[in-house]
């Protein structure tokens, strides 16, 4: 039977872990192209599993950060409504966070979801986005538009470090190397990526990832979707678009963003204090293991995190004769 429409996600304590499964049946199947330099089929696979999960929750899903417009993506495209009925739910999805990554067997790529009350979350154009991102210490201390070395000069001092021990992580992008020397100017030591700072913008909200900070220019969704967490785990996150082309910037203009310019918070890219965000390695990376075969079973991880504080690690293992689809 349907579930009301009117409870929220706290009266719903047993789907938060319906929507790991989401998670966890995408990196499955995406793991399985680990390394084989095929990263459409990676996420196709992701996809699909991901879809076919979200068909048995009992949500009225739409999905709002998703794989592409409908003519463009066959599946989880932004507008479908997704799950049997029940809780009216907005959706941001990337069912491969990093498919370079999955495609190269490289660290830290990741199937995500976030889920929030209708209108709780920004539907961020396909676009490029300047990109802030620390943990609940460092919060209040820092701003998008701060020179980078006062910004780790207040990281440092919130996290009672030396500059020298405060570790960021950048997107190893040319784009970034006025960035990246600014950074080693201050005495900052850098992470450089080659894709995926949804996991590394997280991993800032979380202790003893031996992340302190990430900064750079990424996709906007993907801004979203570590909003989404973040906000959850108490850190801050702010943003603001960086189209890469006038095409871009009309586009966005068109979806409602009147000021380009504009500082988003994290309230701005979350608007909804009822959140949940989910996320299962396929690799092994910063936050969680990638999927792991061993005799006739895999194991995932995955974290799930709750707006009301909880976060939680959840190690499953998957009997693969018992899912004939994962193989
Ligand atoms: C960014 C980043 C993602 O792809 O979107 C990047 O946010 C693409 O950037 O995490 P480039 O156009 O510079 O390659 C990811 O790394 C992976 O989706």
């Amino acid at each position: 039977m349907a579930r009301s429409t009117s409870r929220t996600f706290s009266q719903h304590p047993a789907l938060s872990l319906d929507f790991v499964k989401v998670t966890e049946n995408a990196a499955l199947a995406a793991s399985r192209w680990m390394g084989r330099g095929e990263r459409d089929a990676a996420d196709g696979a992701a996809v699909e599993k991901m879809r076919e999960s979200l068909a048995e929750m009992e949500i009225s899903g739409r999905i709002v950060i998703g794989e592409g417009e409908r003519d463009e993506a066959p599946m989880l495209f932004i507008g479908e409504e997704v799950g049997k009925g029940g809780l009216e739910v907005d959706i941001a999805v990337d069912p491969v966070e990093g498919t370079n990554l999955v495609a190269n067997g490289l660290p830290n790529s990741i199937a995500v979801m976030a889920i929030s009350e209708r209108g709780g979350l920004l539907h961020a154009p396909d676009s490029y986005m300047k990109k802030l991102a620390v943990g609940p210490k460092a919060g209040p201390y820092v701003h998008i538009d701060a020179p980078v070395r006062d910004n780790l000069e207040a990281v440092a001092n919130a996290l009672e470090k030396p500059i020298n021990d405060v570790c960021v992580v950048i997107l190893d992008r040319p784009r970034h190397a006025e960035l990246i020397a600014e950074v080693r100017d201050a005495g900052a030591r850098i992470k450089l990526i080659s894709d995926g700072d949804v996991d590394s913008c997280i991993a800032t909200a979380i202790e003893a990832t031996g992340i302190h900070v990430a900064m750079g220019t990424g996709g906007a969704p993907e801004g979203v979707l570590a909003a989404a967490a973040i906000k959850c785990l108490g850190g801050n996150f702010m943003g603001r678009l960086q189209p890469r082309s006038q095409e871009e910037a009309d586009r966005a203009i068109a979806m409602g963003f009147g000021d380009l310019e504009r500082v988003l918070s994290i309230d701005d890219l979350v608007m909804s204090d009822n959140v949940i965000f989910t996320a299962t390695g396929i690799t092994d990376g910063d936050l969680v293991h990638g999927v792991r075969f061993y005799g006739n079973q895999a194991r995932t991880h995955s974290i799930l995190v709750h707006s009301n504080g909880t976060v939680r690690f959840i190690e499953s293992i998957h009997r693969l004769s018992a899912r004939p689809s994962a193989r």
